[in-house]
């Protein structure tokens, strides 16, 4: 079968906190292969972009402006079936309730702010990796 690749995003919060290398490690770990990386403030259009299915909805502007708070690290990953692994090792959204031993639930917690600050983000199905990938990446 032939590999597939995903976005992951480490958010503001993850780079502020110096969690790169940790989260990085983790995506290595689990035997998948880190293919490119770049460091970036990321600008309103390419948010506008990528969170195109949130516009509206009352997280969509702080998620948006915590989004283009600081430097993010996307990561263009591959490995067999890399969508559906990252998600689970990302861990559920909010990071309160994300199930230890996930990168959510190990590494997170509820900072009591407007949109969930929850470190990851990864694409939901092979549509949108392609989609996100070409974005960020080209
Ligand atoms: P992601 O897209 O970042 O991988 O996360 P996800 O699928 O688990 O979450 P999604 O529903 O796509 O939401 C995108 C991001 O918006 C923020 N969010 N905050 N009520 C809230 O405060 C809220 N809901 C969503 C999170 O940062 C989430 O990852
Ligand atoms: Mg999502």
């Amino acid at each position: 079968m032939a590999s597939e690749e995903t976005l992951v995003l480490i958010k503001p919060d993850g780079v502020a906190r110096g969690l790169t290398g940790q989260i990085l490690a983790r995506i290595e770990q689990k035997g998948y292969e880190l293919v490119d990386i770049r460091k970036l403030t990321p600008s309103r259009d390419v948010l506008a972009q990528h969170y195109a299915e949130h516009e509206g909805k009352p997280f969509y502007e702080p998620l948006v402006e915590f989004m283009m708070s600081g430097d993010v690290v996307a990561v263009r990953v591959a490995g067999n079936r890399v969508i559906e692994g990252f998600r689970s090792l990302a861990g559920a959204t909010e990071p309160t309730t994300a199930a230890p031993g996930t990168i959510r639930g190990d590494l997170g917690r509820d900072w009591g702010l407007k949109v969930q600050q929850n470190l990851v983000h990864g694409s939901d199905s092979p549509e949108s990796a392609a989609r996100e990938l070409a974005l960020w990446f080209d």
